[in-house]
Order: structure tokens, then C-alpha cells, then sequence
């Protein structure tokens, strides 16, 4: 039998699925040709969905540790024996330290809103430090927020009407597959298709065109581009004139950038920048899909900035087909019936989730005594995982992990808590890559003794006597009141019935919200902030590199993007998709090799001041002579010598406190 669900897994395309179940075991899954925006086809992840919920490896029953912290010696326990012991350290350290030595640390292994955000009102209630979750968006939302407003972007089908898409720092063919139509779509009718992303991805390759720059030039590159279309009047006067604030001093700083000068910064040729310009200005209806590439770097929430203004210049907001697009979708805004932020007490020290790696090792205070980690795995995913890592070694760190698989997080557990996938539960679904909402129903019992992290969290709260109404509703209720406390506007109007049948149903979002207008202070596309300047900040886009401070002495750039077969660190579990990855490797230019003497193939130490990895050479001009390219997160106990982000940086970006996963500066050599 067929049952109807969405995929949870953090990416844009939130895909109708569907799930075969035969005698309680899923045995086949495929895409829902009903679906309207994801269409019936799926990517080779969630193909291996039967492979993922009933591997041999899922952790089935309660644990807890046996040998040293790391050694991965467990013991099966009981539930009761497990929620117990975590509820009585739960007392034990806040009676001898304070709750805030209870820290919580959470991210997007499960995108349901009721079972993700299930923690939230019991570590409130708790008092336990406030986990702020910055490790993927924020600096990319503070960014666009200065220039264009808060809000969802043009929806992807509108790209489909655009004669020319610039994909500009996102591996769309890899993290968004289901845009491609639409690109593709529009290139059947004439569209010219260019990426801006430092090495030949999945989707430069199948590009008209593609602009190699260097990381962390894109503010740059977007500046000069403004330079030209000024210089050679391919502006729209008019839209400049109703929408914009701030055209003159964007001139001045544009002039600073010729494309002789930019052209240095970005390590491309100055003719590149005045094609670029020239294709954009002259087009009828560009359209921008901008991904999170030029974010996560230190001067990202600039980078994001700079390049969404660029569609304001030539009028592009109001053209069908044109315009801007990161993230879209939305809806059920507020959480807070689930969240409950009233419970926590005022003043609450809050935790950066980047800075894991300070927080288990640095912080004081009290020091973290207990770490309460769910659907996350931050030795793999936090940056400057060697500091992550001496913090989950500490004998003083009690550290709970609720987790469906071995991961080398749950490795350095005290006691691990099995979780169910979410073909076992129910929930209710938003994406931010399309304007649907969707509701699910368990399609299979729990597999073994998993529980989901509402029944978990209930548990919990249960026995430290916290009988708030919140810590009693069930799926059903919360998804009524989400429902009915949306004050966003996008479920105005909207029949909601289908959700009932587990159909995906259509956000009242206009496919093109900026054509509207925009949520900023002066309701215009802001040139200059008169925000960014309250906050001592450049009122102006700036174009200024910053590279990895730390790593004066390492001459090559290195990024971390994604691979297609993974999911950040999830679905390394799954042996077919191992047997399909191969061996970790790190991509290097043939002349940055034969510099250093390493052949194809070769074992290589790629390390800088913050810790070093082991990969095989893949020797390609994909990449740049300057920058190592390192595709996906594996399990670091899987890697000979452990995960990349033993390379990347707690620093902060300029806005919205975000890791700057692609800023690192490293050097390369045989192993
Ligand atoms: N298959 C797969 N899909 C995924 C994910 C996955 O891990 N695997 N992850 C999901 C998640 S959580 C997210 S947030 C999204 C992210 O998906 P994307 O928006 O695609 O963003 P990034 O992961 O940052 O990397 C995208 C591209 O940015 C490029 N890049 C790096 N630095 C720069 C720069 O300074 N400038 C420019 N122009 N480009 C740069 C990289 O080379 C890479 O090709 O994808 C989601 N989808
Ligand atoms: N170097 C580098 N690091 C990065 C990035 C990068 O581009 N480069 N990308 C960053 C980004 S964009 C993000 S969003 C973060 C992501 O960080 P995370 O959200 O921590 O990402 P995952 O690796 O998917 O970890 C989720 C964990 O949840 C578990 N899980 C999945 N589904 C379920 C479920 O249904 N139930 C239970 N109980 N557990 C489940 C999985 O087994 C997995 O171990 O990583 C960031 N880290
Ligand atoms: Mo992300």
C-alpha cells in the first residue's frame, strides 16, 4: 500500500513522497506525482529512505556508557531507567549550579515544526541557557532584510518566464533540484543560464556560462557590475526613481569599483565583469536565484546585501520572469503555542550555536555541565570541531543524544535516547523553497523502542513536575494551533481541508512579493540604511574582501559546499550512498599539486592553524589554483583523518552572528 508523506530533511524542496508500507516495513518510496511544485521525482537520498529507516545500524533501544567517554562502549537500558537518570542530573545540576549549566543544542535533522521545535518549551521552562540558532541562514536573512525587507522571494516557477538566470553561489543541481525545471524551461525558450560560484559545481557545468571568482568577492563583483550598468546608462530612471532611496550614494561607491579593480579582487578578468553587466542590463527580465554560498563568509550578510540590489538598478522587481529569489515559502509564523518563550526566565544567558566549541570548553559561569543534544550531530556539522570534540571528552560533561544512528556525536554520549524517523510520527510541514504547506501521518509504527522528541520531551517534564498545559497536547492540537495563530497572512483565505488527507495546499504568498513593495524602513529598495548607519555600520553596499583572519600563514582558500548525496552529515549511514560517494577527497588545481609533488589519488593533509583532515588528491581544473574544494560532510570516524570542519572558524559574520563555513585559509600537502 502507498501512503502519502513529505520528505523532513533540511532542503528547500520539502517533496511530496510516496511511501510503499508492506506488513509495517517500508519497502519502496517515490515521489508524489500530485505534488504541484516538487512533481513526482525525487533525488537519490530519498530514494534510499527505506535503507535509512530500517538499517541494521538504527539505534533501537535506549543506552548508556559503558567504557570511557568516545569509546563507544553502550549498554542497552530501559526507557524508564534512561528518562530517570537524564530527569535526576536535570535536578542535580541545577540545584548545584544553576539550570543555565544546561545547555540544549538543536538543529534541522527533522524540519516538522512540532517534533523540531518540541524541545523549546522545556528547556524554557527549565531556565537552561538559550541555544541562538545561527549556524545556516541568519547572516544571508540579515543581509537581504537591510536591502529588500524581511520576507519570501520570487517564487522559482517565475524564473521559468526570464531570459537571463544568474545562479549566484548555490549548487542548485545539488541542494535544490526541483528549480531546475524552471531554469531549464526557460532556457528551451532562449534564457541564458550563468553561475558566479568559485569552482565548477553540478550546476556550472550544466551552465551557459560560469564566473570562477574567488570566495568572498562577491560584494565586489556585484559593485562593478553596478559600475558598468551606471557608466553605460543600462539603469531603469524610472524604477530608480519610485522605489529606491539612496541611488547617489550607491554611484559613489560604485564608482570606487572599476572593473580593472574589481577584476584583482575577484581573481577574473576585467572583460568578465563588462559581459556580465552588460548581459544583465540589456536583459528583459533577469532573474537572480541567490544561493548561501556568498553568506557563509565573514562579510556574508554584505555579500547577500550587495547582490540583491542589483535587480532594483535595471527595474527587474517588476518584471514577470525577473527579480530576486533565496529563500520563499513561509507561513505558520508563530510557534510560540509550541516555543512557549514566556516560560523562559528574563535575562537568560543565551549560547551561540556556532561558538559549540568555546561553549563546552571556555565558557564559565557556570561552566555547561549538561549537553542535551536532538536532531543535530555537531561533531561533524560545528566549526572547529577539534574544540567541539576535547568539550564532548570532558568527564564532566553529561551529555545526552537523541539520535536514530551511531554518529560520532552520540559516539561521546552518556546516555542515548533512540529516535523515531519521521515515517514514524506525525507533523505538520513549511518549505523555503516553495509556497506549500503539508501535513503527515506516521506511515509506519516506531521502529524497536524509538520515541519521537515531543513524547520525549513530555516524559521529561512529566517527571520534574511541570504540568503547564503545553506539556500535555498532542500532534493534533498543536497543529490546530499553529494553524489557527498564523499571523502572517499567507493562510488568509486558503482552504485548509486537504491537509486533513496529507495534500500539500497553496500559501496565500504573491509569486512575486517585491513587485508589491517592500518590508524595509522607507518601504523601497534601500541603497543606503539610514538602519545600518544607527547601528555605526556602512549605510553603503561595500565591496571589501575579508579573508580568514587566522590564517596569514596558509596561501589557499578552501570551502565546504555540499555533495549530492548527503544531507550535511546525514546519510552517511546509509552503506549504498557510501559505495556510491567513494573515498573522501579534496579537490585541487593540477598546478597547486605538481607545486606541492601530489599525483591523483594521492593521501593528502589538508590543515591551517585550527586542525588538519585527511583526503585522497582528486586533481581537476574544476576548482582554482588558489582554492581546495572539499564536497560534503562525512562522519569524521568514518574519515581517515577525521571531518573538514576540524578547518573551519567560530568567527562570526558582520550580521546575524552565522559561521563562516567557506572562510578558511589552509595549506595542502602529501600525507
Ligand atoms: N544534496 C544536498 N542538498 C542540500 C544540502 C546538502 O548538504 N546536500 N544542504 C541543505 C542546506 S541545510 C542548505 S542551507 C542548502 C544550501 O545550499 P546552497 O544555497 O547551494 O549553499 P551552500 O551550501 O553554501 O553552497 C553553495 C555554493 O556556494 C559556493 N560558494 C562558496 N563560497 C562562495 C562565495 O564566497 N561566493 C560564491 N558566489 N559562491 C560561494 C560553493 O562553491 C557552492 O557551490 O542546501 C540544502 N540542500
Ligand atoms: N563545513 C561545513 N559545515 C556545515 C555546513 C557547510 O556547508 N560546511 N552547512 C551547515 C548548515 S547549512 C547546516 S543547516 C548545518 C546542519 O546541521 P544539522 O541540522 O545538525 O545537520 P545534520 O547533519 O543533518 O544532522 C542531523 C542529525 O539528525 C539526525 N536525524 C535526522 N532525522 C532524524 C529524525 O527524524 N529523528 C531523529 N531523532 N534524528 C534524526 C540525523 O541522523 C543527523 O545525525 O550544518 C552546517 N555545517
Ligand atoms: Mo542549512
Amino acid at each position: 500500500m502507498w501512503k502519502r508523506t513529505v520528505c523532513t530533511k533540511d532542503c528547500p524542496d520539502t517533496c511530496g513522497l510516496l511511501a510503499k508500507v508492506e506488513d509495517g516495513r517500508v519497502v519502496a518510496v517515490k515521489g508524489d506525482p500530485d505534488h504541484p511544485f516538487t512533481n513526482g521525482f525525487i533525488c537519490r537520498k530519498g530514494a534510499s529512505f527505506p535503507a535509512h529507516v530500517h538499517s541494521p545500524d538504527r539505534i533501537t533501544t535506549p543506552l548508556r556508557r559503558t567504557g570511557p567517554k568516545g569509546s563507544g562502549r553502550f549498554a542497552p537500558i530501559s526507557w524508564d531507567e534512561a528518562l530517570d537518570e537524564i530527569a535526576a542530573r536535570i535536578r542535580a545540576v541545577t540545584a548545584e549550579s544553576g539550570p543555565e549549566a544546561i545547555l540544549p543544542y538543536s538543529y534541522a535533522g527533522h524540519m516538522g515544526l512540532i517534533h523540531r521545535h518540541a524541545g523549546h518549551a522545556f528547556f524554557n521552562k527549565l531556565g537552561a541557557s538559550a541555544l541562538k540558532y545561527t549556524i545556516c541562514s541568519n547572516a544571508a536573512g540579515a543581509g537581504l532584510k537591510v536591502s529588500l525587507g524581511s520576507g519570501p522571494g520570487a517564487d522559482l516557477p517565475e524564473s521559468a518566464k526570464s531570459d537571463l538566470i544568474l545562479i549566484w553561489g548555490g549548487n542548485i543541481r545539488t541542494t535544490n533540484i526541483h528549480a531546475w525545471p524552471f531554469f531549464a524551461a526557460a532556457r528551451r525558450n532562449g534564457a541564458r543560464l550563468v553561475v558566479i560560484d568559485p569552482y565548477r559545481n553540478d550546476t556550472a557545468r550544466a551552465a551557459d556560462e560560469h564566473v570562477m571568482l574567488r570566495p568572498g568577492t562577491d560584494a565586489a563583483l556585484a559593485l562593478s557590475m553596478m559600475h558598468v550598468l551606471i557608466a553605460e546608462e543600462l539603469i531603469d530612471r524610472d524604477y530608480i526613481a519610485r522605489m529606491t532611496v539612496g541611488y547617489d550614494r550607491l554611484k559613489g561607491r560604485a564608482a570606487e569599483y572599476p572593473p580593472e579593480r574589481a577584476a584583482r579582487i575577484c581573481g577574473i578578468e576585467p572583460e568578465r565583469i563588462v559581459r556580465l553587466a552588460r548581459q544583465y542590463g540589456s536583459a528583459r527580465a533577469p532573474f537572480i536565484r541567490g544561493g548561501m554560498g556568498p553568506a557563509r563568509q565573514l562579510a556574508g550578510a554584505m555579500a547577500m546585501r550587495t547582490i540583491a540590489l542589483l535587480p532594483a538598478l535595471v527595474g527587474a522587481f517588476e518584471k514577470p520572469g525577473g527579480g530576486f529569489s533565496r529563500s520563499v515559502g513561509g507561513g505558520i509564523s508563530d510557534l510560540s503555542c509550541l516555543t512557549r518563550p514566556d516560560l523562559r526566565p528574563a535575562g537568560t544567558r543565551e549560547v551561540n550555536m556556532v561558538e559549540l566549541g568555546d561553549a563546552l570548553t571556555r565558557l564559565d559561569d557556570p561552566p555547561v555541565r549538561l549537553l542535551y543534544v536532538y536532531l543535530s550531530n555537531p561533531a561533524a556539522v560545528a566549526p572547529q570541531s577539534r574544540r567541539v570534540m576535547a568539550g564532548l571528552l570532558r568527564e564532566d560533561l553529561f551529555t545526552v543524544v537523541h539520535e536514530m544512528f551511531m554518529t560520532d556525536t552520540a559516539r561521546h554520549a552518556d546516555v542515548i535516547l533512540p529516535g523515531a524517523s519521521f515515517m514514524e510520527m506525525a507533523d505538520l510541514y513549511r518549505a523555503y523553497g516553495h509556497n506549500y504547506i503539508q501535513a503527515a501521518e506516521p506511515v509506519i509504527p516506531p521502529v524497536g523502542q524509538c520515541r519521537t522528541s515531543l513524547d520525549i520531551f513530555q516524559s521529561l517534564a512529566a517527571r520534574l513536575g511541570f504540568d503547564d498545559e503545553v506539556f500535555s497536547l498532542t500532534e493534533k492540537d498543536f497543529m490546530a494551533r499553529l494553524l489557527a495563530d498564523d499571523t502572517s497572512g499567507a493562510l488568509d483565505g486558503v482552504d485548509l481541508s486537504p491537509l486533513a488527507e496529507g495534500r500539500p495546499v497553496r500559501l496565500n504568498i504573491p509569486a512575486s512579493p517585491y513587485a508589491k513593495g517592500f518590508n524595509t524602513p522607507s518601504g523601497k529598495v534601500e541603497f543606503y540604511s539610514e538602519a545600518m548607519a544607527a547601528r555605526g555600520l556602512d549605510p553603503l553596499p561595500d565591496g571589501t574582501p575579508v579573508r580568514d583572519p587566522d590564517g596569514a600563514r596558509y596561501p589557499l582558500e578552501c570551502i565546504t559546499p555540499p555533495h549530492r548525496l548527503l544531507l550535511n552529515s546525514a546519510f552517511n549511514e546509509v552503506a549504498e550512498l557510501r559505495e556510491m560517494m567513494g573515498p573522501p577527497t579534496v579537490k585541487i588545481h593540477p598546478e597547486t599539486a605538481a607545486a606541492r609533488d601530489i599525483g591523483p589519488g594521492a593521501l593528502v593533509r589538508v590543515f591551517n592553524g585550527r586542525g588538519e583532515c585527511r583526503l585522497y588528491a582528486e586533481l581537476t581544473d574544476d576548482t582554482r589554483p588558489d582554492l581546495l574544494v572539499i564536497e560534503g560532510l562525512r562522519w569524521p570516524g568514518l574519515t581517515p583523518g577525521g571531518g573538514a570542519n576540524q578547518l573551519t572558524s567560530q568567527r562570526l559574520t558582520d550580521m546575524g552572528e552565522t559561521c563562516a563555513f567557506h572562510c578558511n585559509l589552509v595549506e595542502v600537502e602529501l600525507a
